[in-house]
């Protein structure tokens, strides 16, 4: 094993101290922390390499106003020590980002991981020394560090997508993407505000920013279907409920498909009669989250009868609470079907729009054509603001490890190998890229319920190559071209694929669409993953 600081000279045709460890991991958010935790339990030396000045990753970078959890805090938090389990104290039921960021350096603290992190740590290149079976990693300030094996978590939402819209530089005001917030925030205090984007971050945006701005233009694409949050404090008694049921918390999520704490209804929407079905369509939208996405008739996450039927009800929610006809008929969904998309919950989103101050322009009908020193001009018209927000969303998935120049056997490139789509074994790992564990890959869902699992599975796996005398793991292209096979033929087929969104690529102009994660659930793939390592890490080549 690797000791840590040793000089290598030579590597990459270069002198000079480059640090040595047995694992390089990029990036200390939520999977970061959990590897750096995992690998030093089985003895590796392991260092993290971290872009940002703080640990956290997605909680460090959103800190927009109103961004929050949307999965219940407590099926998010780390279930690996109940030490901690029993210490922390979730204040709310759906944790605000500056609380979750606490805990994430609250995690780094106890768990003695500051020491494998360093901050500030822009990774340029990765690149696999085939001689060696290495990567060597080179960061902006010109550090190096070289590992046998590469663990890339980076984030499946972590590279921001801003439109290239014409004149985007010209802009006299504040302008910021909610996804790179700035630490020292900004002041919108009865300022005029525009926002583009009404996705799960500009829905937390606009609800929170209507408060205190002075007029705010929201400029809408597509309408989605929102639906209550319903947060609130955490007292005394339901906290010590709480930390009593971490077991069953865990366990019900590991059993659903997206490791939510939410079941479906087995029943159809349609056997039931039309009063049943609305009772309970009115019970779940009175409870708090994702219940009314997740724990409702199986069949509304269906195309089909029950589906539309659902986001009718939907949509009359819409109609009641927006008193403006017209602006309730822009706010309703119309190109996609409920649960395409991410469902963002709301805490007041859409009264928002009955305030005298807030307009909502639609951009679908006339688009945006530039950005202009003072605001924005779409085909319609000129609009002048203060503060510029961009919501725009994420080059999801692949665009974090694009924007990393990876170098694989033969010089090739991961970026080039996706330039069609990813092209992965299961998600961890991509032919032609040797001890590299692509954990952004294969991670959706709750995040850190999903996320433990991986990492688990993924450090073992280094774990069994060291054991065995080995010093290279690599995806065969057979197992290789089996996975991406089942990946588009099984994603055609489920909801998530059906709408224009980052679930696809479809968010980003010229970016292949095709399903970007796994189409089987959460169980399924724990249960494929321990197929392969109990048969010998089966469609990997082990030397
Ligand atoms: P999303 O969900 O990708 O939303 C991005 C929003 O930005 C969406 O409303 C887009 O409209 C809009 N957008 C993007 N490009 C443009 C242009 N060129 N013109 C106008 N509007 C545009 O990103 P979020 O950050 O809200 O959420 C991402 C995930 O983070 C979310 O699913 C959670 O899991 C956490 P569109 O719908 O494409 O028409």
């Amino acid at each position: 094993m690797a000791t840590q600081h040793e000089t290598a000279s030579g590597a990459a045709g270069q002198s000079g101290e480059i640090e040595q460890y047995d694992v390089i991991v990029i990036g200390a958010g939520v999977t970061g922390l959990y590897a750096l935790y995992r690998l030093r339990e089985l003895g590796f030396t392991a260092k993290s390499f971290e872009e940002g000045s703080g640990v956290g990753g997605t909680w460090f970078w959103n800190r927009y106003p109103g961004c929050r959890f949307d999965s219940e805090s407590y099926s998010y938090g780390y279930s690996f020590s109940e030490e901690l389990l029993q210490e922390w104290d979730w204040k709310e039921h759906y944790s605000a980002q500056p609380d979750t960021e606490r805990y994430l350096n609250y995690v780094a603290d106890k768990f003695d991981l500051r020491k494998h992190i360093r901050l500030n740590s822009r990774v340029m290149s990765a690149v696999f020394d085939e001689k060696e079976d290495r990567w060597e990693v080179v960061m902006e300030d010109g550090h190096r560090a070289r590992g046998r094996f590469l663990v890339t978590s980076v984030g499946i939402l972590s590279a921001g997508y801003t439109p290239d819209f014409e004149g985007k530089d010209t802009f006299k005001g504040i302008s910021c993407h909610t996804g790179r917030w700035p630490q020292e925030g900004v002041d919108m205090k009865g300022k005029r505000v525009g926002v583009i984007g009404t996705g799960a971050s500009g829905v937390q945006l606009i609800t929170e920013i209507a408060k205190e701005v002075g007029h705010l233009t929201v400029f809408q694409r597509t309408a989605n279907f929102c639906a209550p949050l319903r947060n609130g404090p955490i007292d005394d008694e339901t906290q010590k409920q709480i930390k009593a049921s971490y077991p069953e918390i865990f366990k019900k999520c590991m059993e659903t498909a997206g490791s939510f704490m939410h079941e479906f209804d087995t029943r159809s929407a349609m056997s039931v009669s039309p009063e049943e079905r609305l009772e309970q369509y009115e019970r779940l939208w009175q409870e708090p989250g994702f219940k009314k996405w997740l724990g409702n008739f199986y069949d509304v996450m269906l195309p089909g009868e029950a589906n539309e039927d659902y986001a009718e009800f939907f949509k009359n929610k819409i109609r009641e609470r927006v008193h403006d006809p017209v602006v309730a008929e822009m706010l309703i969904p119309k190109t996609h079907m409920f649960g395409s998309k991410r469902l963002p919950c709301e805490s007041g989103y859409y009264e928002v729009f009955n305030q005298d101050n807030v307009l909502l322009v639609d951009v679908r009908e006339a688009p945006i054509q530039r950005i202009t020193e003072t605001g924005l001009q779409t085909t319609d018209a000129e609009y002048e603001f203060e503060i510029l927000v961009y919501a725009t969303g994420f080059d999801a998935v692949t665009g974090s490890l694009s924007r990393l120049h990876i170098e694989g056997e033969g010089g090739k490139t991961l970026s080039d190998k996706f330039a069609n789509g990813p092209r992965t074994f299961m998600g961890v790992q991509s032919a032609g890229f040797p001890n590299l564990f692509t954990i952004n890959q294969a991670s959706v869902g709750n995040f850190v319920r999903a996320a433990e699992p991986l990492v688990d599975w993924i450090c073992e796996a280094m774990d069994y190559v060291r054991q065995n005398g080995y010093t290279c793991i690599a995806a065969t292209p057979e197992a290789e071209a089996d996975w991406t096979r089942h990946v588009a033929e099984e994603g055609k087929k489920i909801l998530r694929s059906q709408a224009d969104s980052w679930f696809v690529g479809a968010n980003i102009p010229g970016k292949a669409r095709g399903l970007l994660t796994s189409p089987d659930s959460a169980p399924v793939m724990r249960a494929k993953r321990a197929a392969v390592a109990e048969k010998g890490y089966e469609g990997f080549i082990l030397r």
